[in-house]
């Protein structure tokens, strides 16, 4: 080999293995430690958030001392007969360093009121709002379909995460951590990107709480792909979520780390410096060592509702590590009651399966958040939150 060639491997990026046979032995962190009982499991989950927040997510800034909210409003053509609201709510935190503000659009069906109020899906959304702006004017499109999810009885709430944490290794700290003095170099523990979004998403559960016409009892937080690992996180943090939805999240969202398959820690980590704490690049390439797996997220949401999307071709994700995820997740679940999943129980592509408060599907196609996706969302919330879809 010469000079060059011996430079040019070792700038290559390493293997990435898509081969279920090479995936290594590896044993699982025990998701109920000492819990044996429902009595035992707040304990339990307060252990497993400050594990991940010391070893991969960081500590988000505390929830703010108060919180206002001004709202404005346009009618807007659901395009099948139906007016929707399109309401902007911008949020003022208080911060020691003052007022921060972000905002958040809703779209929120006809009939929504103080006597009727409707569950919301709190959308984690990373595009920048100067991109990729939400479609007032297309209801059915499928990242963000308002039409369908309004039609059904709910609203839904996009949360952009560019208001608050830049997705950018430079500059993520520059808005919400700097507000609460959290930017520069961080601690071990320090927080990162992802939390920060997620921080934004329960925000928008402080708007449900004061609003008369959403239910703060039912929102469900989701995101796709990177957001999806925010959303993962964010509805463990914050038990106020009712359902927690990972849209294609993969590493470091709902696929589990010692399996390394498609992305690893060490990709992640390098590629995405800013997403997580310092303290998760000690598991590049050492994932046996991480005190949890990603399945310890799921658990921590027992016993509210969790629910798993990943898509056929969606390689990079680990599509089986995402549902395997729910699968270990089975002690915290059996805990109140529900049915144990079993690895065989993984869905067919273009299948479904629900077991108690846990649910999952396999789309065709590849990486993305689309209306199959939502379709089945919809239908999950509505069985467990016990309305028909309208
Ligand atoms: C990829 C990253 C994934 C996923 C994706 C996305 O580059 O490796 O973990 O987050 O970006 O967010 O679209």
């Amino acid at each position: 080999m010469t000079a060059l060639m011996l430079l040019a491997a070792l700038a290559a990026p390493p293997e990435f293995n898509y081969d279920e046979a090479e995936v290594p032995d590896y044993t699982l962190p025990d998701v109920l430690g000492d819990a044996d009982s429902p009595e035992d499991w707040p304990g339990r989950r307060a252990e497993i958030v400050r594990l991940f927040e010391q070893h991969v997510y960081g500590v988000a800034p505390p929830a703010p001392e108060k919180v206002t909210f001004e709202t404005r409003s346009k009618t807007v053509d659901a395009g099948d007969g139906r007016e929707v609201e399109w309401r902007t709510v911008t949020i003022t935190n208080q911060t020691p360093s003052g007022p921060f503000t972000h905002e958040v659009e809703v779209f929120l069906p006809a009939g929504a009121s103080a006597k009727k109020p409707v569950g919301s899906f709190a959308l984690i959304r990373y595009t920048p709002r100067s991109k990729d702006p939400i479609a007032p004017d297309e209801p059915e499109r499928g990242y963000c379909p308002w039409g369908p999810i309004t039609a059904a009885g709910y609203a839904v709430a996009v949360v952009y995460v560019d208001d608050v944490a830049p997705d950018d290794k430079t500059r993520f700290d520059s808005k919400l951590l700097k507000a609460y003095g959290m930017d520069g170099e961080r601690p071990l523990d320090g927080c990162g990107a992802l939390a920060a979004w997620g921080w934004a998403a329960s925000r928008f559960v402080d708007y449900c709480e004061q609003a008369e016409d959403l239910d703060a009892g039912r929102v469900a937080v989701l995101g796709h792909s990177r957001a999806g690992k925010a959303a993962w996180w964010a509805g463990v943090r914050d038990d106020r979520f009712s359902i927690v939805i990972s849209n294609n999240s993969g590493c470091g969202g709902a696929a589990l780390s010692r399996r390394r398959f498609g992305e690893t820690v060490a990709r992640i980590n390098s590629s995405f410096p800013h997403w997580f704490c310092p303290q998760f690049d000690a598991y590049n390439g050492n994932e046996d060592a991480l005190p949890i797996d990603q399945h310890m997220l799921a658990a921590a949401v027992a016993p509210r509702a969790v629910y798993v999307a990943s898509a056929a071709e969606d390689a990079w994700a680990d599509p089986r590590g995402e549902f395997l995820s729910l699968v270990e997740a089975n002690p915290a679940f059996e805990l109140f009651g529900d049915p144990a999943l079993r690895p065989e129980d993984r869905p067919e592509v273009g299948g479904t399966v629900v077991r108690g408060r846990r649910g999952s599907h396999l789309r065709p196609g590849g990486h993305g958040l689309e209306r199959f996706d939502w379709d089945r969302y919809l239908e999950f919330a509505a069985a467990y939150w016990g309305e028909e879809i309208k």
